[in-house]
């Protein structure tokens, strides 16, 4: 793979490394009507690389922002059950821990419909959410949330202060990584958090993805894959450090970031534990990433011809969840109708749409059954357990599972 001309690290000064390519791929949430989503050839090729002077794992190219976060974006936080009660913890565990002072303020970046501010709306502590996709934010708004519908950057900062003063708690779950101008908000973070306020994010973490193969994790939203190695990096440069991290099992497993200004908290022993554990993991070596490239493409092998075995038997094969994360594995793998006859969701703006780039139908849940499909491909692999809970029937009749990561497998 030749490199492209001036890719610069997002972080840092340095030079990023290629080291697997997806190919091309369209928008992964762009779920839209067959004859619209036949007549949309917008593609960019996926393509990640490590920086060798900060460690960070990113894309090399990222579409523009206003193609994947608009008025018609297709994932509502609330689909997922486990993941509502997952941020009554989270916010639970801000206010316990973290909220200071009078009258605090929380702000929350992508706060999509507003499913974890909705905690602090009950308890009555002030907050503002900020998501630029118009429809989600909607969607918080109408249940009373207060939300600024905008991209968060240091102008957003200042307009936040402005209106609302300092805030005591920064919160963000799965939109940090999608940010390319990630010193923008960092120098808003600075702008808006009082003195001794705390910083607390999630995202996908690279540790999890590097241990399991789930490449998944790459798509256009996702220009950054990140690791305590990169976060360090970008918050140093503007005067904050990690105090705390704390691995979670969301998303296939995660990482929650906590920073305060430096010097202000006293790091607990986890973030050296889990800096320690990332050199020996060689997170940061893109030698060890075109390691993972080679994985991806044995279990692309893999699944395809499992699913054209299924085919040649005769057996019936329907995915479950069109998540964004699918858009990359159908396309990467060449997995079509053909393969695949349906995929179940439980997202009201994805029905009557098609898989983006493969054109696979996104059916509502009923569709799936009864009567059932003989085999389910589990695109929505990090709510196994929550999908499991509610899918006994499709077992207990003869249905089984397709898992892809860590190795492509049946399970019952
Ligand atoms: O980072 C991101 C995460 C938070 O959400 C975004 N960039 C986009 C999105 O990623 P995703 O689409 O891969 O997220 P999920 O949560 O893995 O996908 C949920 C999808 O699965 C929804 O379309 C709803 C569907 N679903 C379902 O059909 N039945 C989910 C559950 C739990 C179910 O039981
Ligand atoms: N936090 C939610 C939603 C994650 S999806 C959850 O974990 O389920 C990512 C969200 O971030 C989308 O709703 C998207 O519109 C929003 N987003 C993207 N770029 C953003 C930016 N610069 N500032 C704030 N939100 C952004
Ligand atoms: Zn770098």
């Amino acid at each position: 793979m030749s490199e492209p001309a001036g890719h610069r690290c997002r972080i840092c000064t340095g030079t990023p490394v290629p080291v697997h390519s997806f190919g091309m791929q369209p928008i992964a949430n762009a779920f839209r009507p067959a004859a619209v989503s036949a007549a949309d050839t917008y593609r960019f090729e996926l393509a990640v690389s490590v920086c060798p002077q900060c460690g960070t794992v990113q894309l090399i190219d990222q579409p523009d922002r206003e193609q994947m976060f608009h008025g018609e974006y297709a994932f509502f936080t609330g689909t997922s059950r486990a993941m509502t009660e997952h941020f009554a913890r989270f916010a639970a565990w801000v206010r316990d821990e973290h909220l200071r002072g009078d009258d605090p303020l929380v702000v929350e970046i992508g706060s999509n419909d507003g499913t974890l501010l909705a905690n602090f709306q009950q308890w009555n502590i002030r907050h503002v959410g900020v998501e630029p996709s118009a429809n989600v934010a909607r969607a918080a708004q109408a249940r009373g949330i207060p939300t600024e519908v905008r991209f968060f950057d240091a102008d957003a900062a200042r307009a936040i202060v402005a209106t609302h003063g300092q805030a005591s708690a920064f919160i963000a779950a799965n939109v940090m990584c999608h940010i390319p101008y990630l010193h923008s908000v960092v120098e808003g973070i600075d702008l808006l958090l009082g003195e001794d306020g705390i910083v607390a994010f999630e995202d996908p973490y690279a540790g999890d993805v590097l241990a399991k193969g789930s490449y998944d994790q790459f798509y256009d939203e996702h220009v950054f894959l990140f690791s305590l190695h990169s976060v360090a990096a970008v918050f140093a440069r503007h005067g904050f450090e990690l105090v705390d991290v704390q691995p979670q099992m969301t998303h296939g497993g995660s990482m929650r970031y906590v920073l305060a200004r430096t010097g202000k908290r006293t790091p607990t022993a986890a973030v050296r534990e889990y800096l320690d554990r990332e050199v020996a993991q060689r997170i940061t070596d893109p030698a060890r990433w075109k390691e993972f490239g080679r994985r991806c493409e044995a279990s692309k092998q893999a699944l395809v011809s499992l699913l054209r075995d299924l085919k040649a038997a005769g057996k019936t094969v329907a995915g479950y969840a069109a998540t964004s994360k699918s858009t990359t594995i159908l396309n990467y793998c060449g997995i079509g109708p053909d393969l695949i006859a349906f995929i179940s969701d439980t997202t009201p703006i994805k029905h009557g749409t098609v898989t983006p780039g493969t054109g696979i139908p996104v059916v509502p849940r009923a569709a799936f059954g009864p009567p059932y499909p003989d085999y389910a491909v589990l695109f929505g692999w990090n709510h196994e357990t929550e999908i499991r809970a509610k899918e006994q029937e499709f077992v207990a009749g003869g249905g089984r599972w397709i898992r892809f990561f860590p190795d492509v497998e049946i399970v019952s």
